[in-house]
């Protein structure tokens, strides 16, 4: 099948999750993606949590699937020189090494602008190019403190908490290949690259967006309708953590179904829609709540949510979190049963649409991954097996002239 992002050959200089993710995404879009890594070693995430001695990590290989590895010391001479010749044959670079690791290695903007005009050159890096904070090094859980993530996830009586989706990583891969798309876009009508970068900061703020909005709010008005704290708790002057409440106009939280006492996740989201407060009612067998003044309006039942969600916990006592929500989607009531990643990984649904796949390896044999979240009419992406370390080498190099003998030597040297 012909892909959308055939013929746009990109060298991913990534590593662990955040450029990794991108550059992933890219490959199964159909772009030829060459991944650059130390001989001997790769990147770290081969071998950072292994489940099975000696055989590439499922971090790395759930992150790595339908690209090219290509060993290859940058340090040296002869690898600066095979890089160059990459670069000149080239559309895109991914990197998200430390700050100024590129530049130290002699490969600057400028100086891939001048091998390859047309390239473009994508990073990620934790913060953004002349942050006070530039020069640091940053993980998944520093950028969610520093974007506003984990100030306002959590409870009230807890610490700032982080959360278990990769705000900082994947996310940020996800904007910098909206980036790198645009600029591809920007290029045919210019005829020349650019510079694209996101920082893991303001990647998680743009998802922590109405957060900020609640900041203004309360600075505005001194209390947020919406959260536990109203009307009975005290707010300060910052955004306070909602536990798990809305964050819009709709008030939820998460409630107890049967067997919630041994099952960590016998639990559903419920959403009190506006709209739904009727089918609520009779759904919960409390139709006289239906033209209760004290019950009847969004602003009436704000101060006592919490006794409105203990009738419905009352109500979901004897009732599965499956049952539940089969009872309540008859309602049009927006909830959903809270899922454990073993039922993710065994529900059909996800495994039909393609979002959970399992893909051959050729070492490790067959594991599960995350497919494409993005669907498309005309393309459904075939997933394949992350590459083992080195082993599109000599493919890579005799694509760019280099004759057997020479491929022995750079091994001999350590070059590949
Ligand atoms: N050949 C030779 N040298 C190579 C190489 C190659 N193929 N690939 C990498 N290197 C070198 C780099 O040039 C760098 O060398 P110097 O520091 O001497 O210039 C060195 O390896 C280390 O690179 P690094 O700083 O990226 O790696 P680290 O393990 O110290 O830090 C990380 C890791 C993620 C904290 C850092 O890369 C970073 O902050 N990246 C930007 C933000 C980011 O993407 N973080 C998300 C990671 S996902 O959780």
């Amino acid at each position: 099948m012909t892909l959308p992002l055939n013929g746009i050959k990109i060298i991913d200089f990534t590593h662990v999750q955040a450029g990794p993710a991108c550059t992933q995404l890219l490959a199964w879009f159909g772009a030829d993606v060459i991944k650059v890594e130390r001989p001997g070693s790769g990147d770290v995430t081969r071998t950072q949590l292994r489940d099975i001695p000696d055989v590439d990590a499922l971090y790395f290989t759930m992150l790595n699937s339908n690209k090219r590895s290509l060993t290859l010391d940058t340090k040296k001479p002869d690898g600066k020189k095979i890089l160059e010749q990459l670069i000149r044959e080239s559309d895109v670079l991914v990197e998200n090494f430390g700050p100024g690791a590129l530049d130290r290695m002699g490969f600057s903007w400028e100086r891939i602008n001048e091998l390859n005009p047309k390239m473009i050159v994508a990073s990620v890096k934790g913060f953004s190019d002349g942050h006070h904070y530039e020069d640091l090094k940053v993980y998944e859980n520093v950028a969610q403190c520093a974007g506003g993530a984990a100030s306002t996830t959590g409870f009230w009586d807890g610490p700032p908490t982080v959360s278990a989706a990769a705000l900082g990583d994947s996310n940020t891969g996800m904007h910098l290949a909206i980036g790198i798309l645009t600029a591809i876009i920007g290029r045919q009508q210019t005829g020349k690259g650019q510079k694209v970068a996101v920082s893991m900061q303001d990647a998680v703020l743009n998802l922590c967006r109405v957060k900020l909005r609640d900041q203004q709010r309360l600075d505005r008005l001194g209390f947020l309708e919406e959260y536990p704290q109203y009307p009975h708790g005290e707010f300060s002057d910052v955004v306070p953590r909602g536990g798990n409440a809305g964050g819009g106009g709709q008030p939820g939280w998460v409630l107890k179904c049967k067997g919630w006492e041994t099952d960590p996740n016998a639990y559903i989201y419920f959403t009190i829609q506006g709209h739904a407060w009727e089918p609520i009612c009779k759904a919960l067998g409390k139709p006289e709540w239906i033209s209760d003044p004290n019950y009847s309006t969004a602003k009436a039942r704000q101060p006592h949510i919490f006794d409105i969600f203990k009738t419905i916990e009352e109500w979901l006592a004897d009732k599965t979190k499956y049952e539940a929500v089969d009872i309540l989607r008859k309602f049009d009531i927006p909830c959903s049963p809270v899922l454990s990643m073993k039922e993710i990984a065994e529900d059909p649904s996800l495994r039909a649409s393609g979002s959970i796949t399992e893909v051959p390896h050729k070492e490790r044999g067959s594991y599960l991954t995350v497919g494409s979240p993005i669907k498309f009419s005309d393309l459904k992406p075939e997933i394949t097996g992350s590459p083992l370390l080195g082993e599109h080498s000599e493919e890579v190099l005799a694509g760019l002239g280099y004759a057997a003998e020479d491929i022995k030597r750079l091994r001999e040297s350590q070059v590949i």
